[in-house]
C-alpha cells in the first residue's frame, strides 16, 4: 500500500520531468478527467442480456469460458457494474444493447420500449452515469439463414426494420433523460459462409432497410446513430454484408457514423491509422476498443501497441470531443469485474499517455523532417514515469491507486459472486 503522500511526491517528481520535455501534467490530467469511457454492459454476462426467453448467442460472436459469478438478472449486472466504476477514475457510461430489458413482462426484439429501460436509466441518474445503446440483431430465431436486414424475405426485415426504429427511441430517450448524447450503434452479423453469387443484392437491402430505420424522425440532439462494419463472423466467414466499404459510404453519405472496432478488419490492417481520414471526413466517429487475438476474439483490452497508437491519433490530432470511445470485449475465462476494470483503465492509461506526449514539438521536429529527433524523443518518452501521473489521478479521483483496486474485486467475487454459482 502506498501512501497518500508517496504518491504525491511521487507526481511531483514525475511533473518535474515531463516538464522538462515540455508537457505540463496538470494540463494532462484535466484533459483525461472530462474524457468518458463508454463500458460495455456485456462483458457482465457473457453477451446473454435479459430477453424473455433470451436466445443462445448468435450473429458469429462468440464468448468461451465458464468463470462462475456471470449476471443473471440486470439487479446482479448492475451490482456488478457499480463496483467496477468504483474502481475507475472519472464519471462513465455504460452501453446498453436492447436484449438487456429490464421488465417483467416478456417483450420481443420488435416491441420494446423506452419503459423497459427504465430502470436502467433510473440508475444511471443515480450513479451519474451516461448511456449508450445498440440494436442487438443476433441471438434471436429471427435471425434466419444468416441474415437480418439484408434477408431476402420481406417479413424478416420488417421485423429487424421495426427493431431498429424501436431501438432508437430508446436511444433518444437515454439522451433526453440523462443529458448527453447517446450513441446508438448498429452492427448486423448478415454474411454467408461460403462464397456468395450475389454480393450486391444483399447490400442494396440493408442499405434499404437502413434507409428505412433512419427515416423516422428522432431528436438528435439526444442521440447519434453509429453504424459498425466487420470483414467475417464466424460461420460468415466468406462474405459480411456490412464490410467496411459499406458502411464508410453509407456513413458518409447518410450523415451517420461510422463506428470501427479494432477486431474487424484483416488482421495486418488497424483502426490506428484509419482514425485520421475518417476525421477529414466526418464530424464524428466512435470506435470499439477491443483486442483480436488471431481473429475477431474480443480479448480484453491491454497495453498493447494498437491501443496507445489508437489514443495518440485521438490525443495528436485533438479529436477528443468528437471520438467517442466504447469498448467491446468479453472473456468469460476471467473475473468479469476485473475484466471491465482492467479494460477500462487500460483505455484510460493510454490515453494519459497520450496526453503526456509534447505533441507540438514533435510535430515540429517531423515538418523540419529531423527525423533523428523525432525517434530519440519518441523513444525517451516511453521510458518516463507515467505511472506516478497515473497514480495521483487515481488518488485524485478516489479511487485505489496501482494494484489496490484488485483486493476489492477480489472480496467481492468472494462475498457475492462466488455465492451466485
Ligand atoms: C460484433 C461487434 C459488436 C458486438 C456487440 C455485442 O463483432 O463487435 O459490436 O461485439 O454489439
Ligand atoms: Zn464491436
Amino acid at each position: 500500500m502506498t501512501t497518500k503522500e508517496q504518491v504525491n511526491a511521487r507526481y511531483e517528481d514525475a511533473k518535474a520531468r515531463y516538464a522538462a520535455l515540455g508537457v505540463d501534467t496538470d494540463a494532462a490530467l484535466a484533459k483525461l478527467q472530462d474524457i468518458k469511457i463508454s463500458m460495455h454492459c456485456w462483458q457482465g454476462d457473457d453477451v446473454r442480456g435479459f430477453l424473455n426467453p433470451a436466445g443462445e448467442l448468435t450473429g458469429g460472436i462468440m464468448a468461451t469460458g465458464d468463470y462462475p459469478g456471470a449476471a443473471t438478472t440486470p439487479d446482479e449486472l448492475r451490482a456488478d457494474a457499480e463496483v467496477a466504476f468504483s474502481l475507475i477514475p472519472g464519471k462513465h457510461k455504460l452501453n446498453l444493447h436492447a436484449i438487456y430489458v429490464d421488465t417483467d413482462e416478456p417483450v420481443d426484439l420488435d416491441a420494446i420500449e423506452p419503459k423497459h429501460f427504465a430502470k436502467w436509466v433510473e440508475w444511471a441518474k443515480e450513479q451519474g452515469l451516461g448511456l449508450d445503446f445498440n440494436p442487438t440483431f443476433f441471438s434471436h430465431p429471427m435471425l434466419k439463414d444468416g441474415m437480418t436486414l439484408s434477408h431476402p424475405n420481406a417479413d424478416v426485415r420488417a421485423f429487424w426494420i421495426e427493431h431498429g426504429k424501436r431501438a432508437r427511441r430508446v436511444a433518444e430517450y437515454f439522451g433526453r433523460e440523462l443529458g448527453q448524447k447517446a450513441y446508438n450503434n448498429f452492427w448486423v452479423p448478415d454474411g454467408f459462409k461460403d462464397n456468395p453469387i450475389d454480393r450486391l443484392t444483399p447490400r442494396r437491402r440493408l442499405m434499404e432497410s437502413l434507409d428505412e430505420i433512419f427515416a423516422d424522425e428522432v431528436d438528435l440532439t439526444y442521440t447519434e446513430d453509429c453504424v459498425e462494419s466487420k470483414v467475417f463472423g464466424i460461420g460468415a466467414e466468406a462474405y459480411t454484408v456490412g464490410s467496411h466499404e459499406f458502411y464508410m459510404g453509407y456513413g458518409l453519405t447518410r450523415n451517420k457514423t461510422v463506428l470501427m472496432d479494432a477486431g474487424h478488419y484483416h488482421p495486418t490492417e488497424v483502426v490506428s491509422n484509419k482514425i485520421s481520414s475518417m476525421a477529414l471526413y466526418s464530424d464524428s466517429i466512435m470506435l470499439h476498443v477491443s483486442r483480436p487475438v488471431r481473429w475477431d476474439s474480443d480479448h480484453v483490452v491491454i497495453m498493447d501497441d494498437e491501443l496507445q497508437e489508437i489514443m495518440k491519433e485521438i490525443v495528436r490530432n485533438g479529436l477528443e470531443k468528437r471520438t467517442a470511445i466504447g469498448l467491446d470485449f468479453f472473456d468469460a475465462t476471467i473475473n468479469r469485474v476485473a475484466a471491465w476494470v482492467i479494460g477500462t483503465r487500460n483505455a484510460q492509461k493510454a490515453l494519459l499517455k497520450a496526453l503526456l506526449e509534447p505533441i507540438e514539438e514533435l510535430k515540429a521536429l517531423e515538418l523540419k523532417f529531423d527525423f533523428t529527433s523525432r525517434l530519440v524523443y519518441t523513444e525517451e518518452l516511453k521510458d518516463l514515469p507515467y505511472a506516478d501521473v497515473w497514480n495521483y489521478f487515481c488518488q485524485l479521483n478516489d479511487v485505489p491507486v496501482g494494484l489496490d483496486w484488485f483486493a476489492e474485486v477480489q472480496a467481492y467475487e468472494k462475498e457475492i459472486l462466488e455465492i451466485r454459482g
